[in-house]
């Protein structure tokens, strides 16, 4: 049987890797594609660089004549676009470039499917952050868009061009609403990688101290390597459509700091409020405070999903708690300073 080829934007990405991987056990041929950058940024992904099928690819989304010609090229069934600038606390500060990325960059895709061959299936990653500041306890695909940042208003353009492509011309193209989703392999300045490489180094004396912003936003965590199981069903649909992906559970920043903390058997207290938080030591040393420049100028204080439809359409589950990605983390991380 003729094997399946998929194009992944975003391929050096957490995400890139665990649906990569995913991809070849399925024995599809996989094209990445990945940026000019000064240093070498296929670290995640150079464990598949000697895999007969797959290959990488220089393009960038904001470049459509890169997307052109590798539509052309590699002749995909499938096209997945995991890129984006994807750090919402950062799009504060890029903006421009934040929706020139996740949002024109998203449109530049499309219109290159539309033009080359529209029976493409094409899937499109967006983001819990697209609800924003929300009312309902619990956010599924009816949920209004509230975003309340550059990067999750990006994301909502992303989102209804994508639904328009879909219904203008007749194109498979589908939106995932992932809620935040970790690894071993998650980026350096998300909360839960900074908070579990932190605390283990200063349990091992290697780093004085953590500082963080807001302890008391709350996320919906899930496992990446169970959240690209569900882009993969959303692709295989007979029809496109849009799906929340989930767990269902959420936790303060400072719950996941508690929880990291039990796992690597460290005791701390906590003391006073606001700006003025900290975290001490069974010595009574502080090792973590709070710094305002971590804070957002908006907050998204609460997230929490609903994955009904997921789970009835594609039979979707998640299997990682949010215990079982924080010992995965941490024993990663103990394994890079050689305490595991
Ligand atoms: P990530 O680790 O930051 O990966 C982003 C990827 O996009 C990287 O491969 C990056 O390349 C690439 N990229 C950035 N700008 C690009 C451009 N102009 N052209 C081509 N590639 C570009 O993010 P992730 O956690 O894997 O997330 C994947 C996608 O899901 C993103 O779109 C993110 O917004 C969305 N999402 C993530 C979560 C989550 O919790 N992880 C939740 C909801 C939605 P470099 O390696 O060169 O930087
Ligand atoms: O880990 P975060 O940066 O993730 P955030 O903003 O929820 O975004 C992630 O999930 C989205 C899905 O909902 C994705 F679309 C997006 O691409 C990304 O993957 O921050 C989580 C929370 C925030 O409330 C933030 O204010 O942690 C709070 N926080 C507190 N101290 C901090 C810190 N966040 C970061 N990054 N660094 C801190 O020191």
């Amino acid at each position: 049987m003729k094997k399946k080829i998929a194009l992944i934007f975003g391929v050096t990405g957490q995400d890139g890797y665990y649906l990569t991987k995913l991809l070849l056990k399925k024995n599809y041929i996989v094209h990445g594609v990945k940026r000019r950058s000064s240093s070498v940024p296929t670290k995640r992904i150079d464990i598949f660089l000697n895999q007969r099928n797959f290959k990488l690819h220089y393009g960038d989304i904001t470049d459509f004549s890169s997307i052109q010609s590798l539509i052309k090229k590699v002749k995909p069934k499938e096209i997945y676009n995991l890129a984006a600038q994807s750090h919402v606390g950062v799009s504060f500060y890029t903006p421009l470039y934040t929706a020139n990325v996740n949002a024109i960059g998203v449109l530049a895709i499309l219109e290159a499917i539309k033009n080359s061959n529209n029976k493409i299936k094409f899937y499109q990653a967006g983001t819990s952050e697209m609800f924003g500041k929300v009312r309902e306890k619990k956010q599924n695909e009816k949920t209004n868009f509230n975003p309340q940042s550059p990067y999750g208003a990006a994301k909502v353009f992303a989102h209804q061009i994508t639904k328009n492509y879909r219904d203008a011309y007749n194109m498979f193209a589908s939106n995932g609403i992932l809620f935040n989703h970790e690894s071993p392999i998650r980026g350096e300045n998300f909360v839960t990688k900074k908070i579990i490489s932190s605390l283990t180094k200063i349990k091992y004396g290697m780093q004085k101290n953590l500082v963080l912003g807001n302890l008391y936003a709350k996320r919906d965590w899930g496992h990446a390597k169970d959240y690209v199981e569900a882009i993969y069903k959303i692709v295989q649909k007979k029809k496109a459509d849009d799906y929340v992906i989930s767990t269902g559970r959420d936790y303060t920043i400072k719950e996941f700091v508690n929880k990291t903390a039990k796992i690597l058997k460290m005791k701390l207290k906590w003391k006073g409020k606001g700006l003025h938080e900290t975290a001490v030591d069974e010595n009574n040393k502080i090792i973590i405070s709070i710094d305002k420049k971590y804070f957002r100028p908006l907050e998204v204080d609460y997230l929490r999903g609903n994955s009904y439809k997921a789970k009835k359409e594609l039979g979707w589950k998640t299997n990682l708690s949010i215990d079982d990605i924080i010992k995965e983390m941490v024993d990663f991380e103990l394994r890079i300073i050689n305490k595991l």
